[in-house]
């Protein structure tokens, strides 16, 4: 049998009202580290541990009560995590940062636990005393203008823009969206112009195509000037994990706003991108070529082109219908459809409601 640790009590502090958070089953120690140790560690922890289980270092369970052991009510039936035996993953979902572990309490016996194991979402309360409570530190991973990435050994990840202009706020406000219409004849008139005067500042790009930031971050680099790409871990990507891998691949040639200016011009650039990004990848991170979506903003952020690479398994922020578009889909609209086919052609797509370019189109 499970070993029974049974010493919590539902009603033991008078003025409380359900559970009395003094007399819960309290994990310390390494405390939370089944449920917000990053998920790789976990992983790798469960893999090399002998045998596969977590031993009770790593899961220190404690239990309390304000009454007293022997005397409680109301008793709960606590599992002896700390005797977990691990036998393998049953599922994991890096976009809902979960995965669903298989085993048992007791190797005598035939009973077997599935565990569902989820991040917590961030409250209010602890995210605004995060830097200052002194429990969490934090490793700054790369600075590439005003943009860096910072990571703790609890499993956060932090994306800290500074100095933040008007337009990153907007950005990372929340905000409605909504579905528009533009055709190529609005995109040439008005959006454009926006496009090349007043949208995010594209230093950050400069940077890592000039080799002034991310370098060491490179993964490939295809120095040619007009079909030449580099390939870099996204910033939003800790690469803790390849689950949610991202990589962004960035054209070398200047003044290609976005998918709207690509035609049969840049045919041998985007097949480029593709297949030797796809292939750089699948080389690094040790993942099927067949399992890595490729795909084009539109609108993008940053109007100068650039391609996202994320694994299907992961529903990566932006890789919806409405802003996402693949790039053997694009190659072969313009392969076979019209050499002009983003430049004339209406496209639909999802747009915040405060965005410029919506007022923009709906001139
Ligand atoms: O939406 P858009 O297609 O413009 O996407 C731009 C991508 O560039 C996003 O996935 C960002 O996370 C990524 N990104 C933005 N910045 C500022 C950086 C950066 O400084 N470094 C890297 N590696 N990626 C970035």
């Amino acid at each position: 049998m499970p070993r029974k640790t049974t010493k919590k009590s539902q009603t033991t502090s008078p003025g409380t009202s359900g559970v009395d958070a003094k007399s819960k089953s309290v994990v310390k120690g390494k405390k939370t580290e089944l449920t917000s140790a990053r998920r790789s560690n976990l992983k790798q922890q469960l893999a090399t541990d002998q045998g596969g289980c977590l031993t009770p270092e790593s899961v220190n369970i404690e239990q309390t009560s304000s009454s007293g052991a022997a005397e409680t009510k109301n008793e709960l039936n606590t599992l002896p995590l700390e005797n977990f035996k691990f036998e393998r993953v049953l599922s994991e979902n890096p976009t809902t940062k979960s995965i669903v572990l298989y085993g048992k309490f007791d190797e005598s016996e035939d009973k077997f636990a599935v565990i569902l194991a989820e991040k917590t979402v961030f409250t209010r309360e602890a995210v605004t005393t995060l830097f200052t409570d002194g429990r969490t530190s934090f490793t700054h991973n790369f600075q590439n203008d005003i943009y860096g990435q910072y990571s703790s050994d609890t499993g956060i990840k932090l994306t800290v823009v500074y100095p933040a202009t008007e337009k990153h706020v907007k950005k990372y406000s929340q905000q409605r969206s909504i579905m528009i219409q533009e055709s190529g004849h609005v995109y040439a008139t008005y959006v454009r112009p926006y496009a090349q005067t007043q949208a995010l500042s594209l230093q950050w790009v400069d940077n890592i195509l000039e080799g002034r930031a991310e370098a060491d971050r490179v993964i490939y680099n295809d120095e040619g000037s007009e079909t030449g790409f580099l390939l870099l871990p996204d910033l939003k990507w800790s690469q803790e994990n390849v689950e949610d891998l991202y990589v962004l691949a960035i054209v070398r040639k200047k003044g290609i706003l976005c998918l709207r200016e690509l035609d049969a011009n840049h045919l041998s650039l985007l097949e480029n991108v593709l297949t030797h990004g796809r292939k750089a990848i699948a080389d690094k991170y040790k993942v099927p070529a067949n399992q890595i979506r490729a795909y084009i903003h539109y609108h993008p952020s940053y109007y100068h082109l650039h391609v996202h690479f994320t694994l299907v398994g992961y529903q990566a922020p932006g890789s919806m219908v409405g802003q996402s578009h693949l790039l053997e889909d694009v190659i072969e609209n313009i392969k076979r459809v019209d050499s002009n086919y983003y430049a004339n052609r209406t496209l639909t797509y999802q747009i915040r409601e405060d965005s410029p370019i919506l007022a923009l189109v709906e001139t």
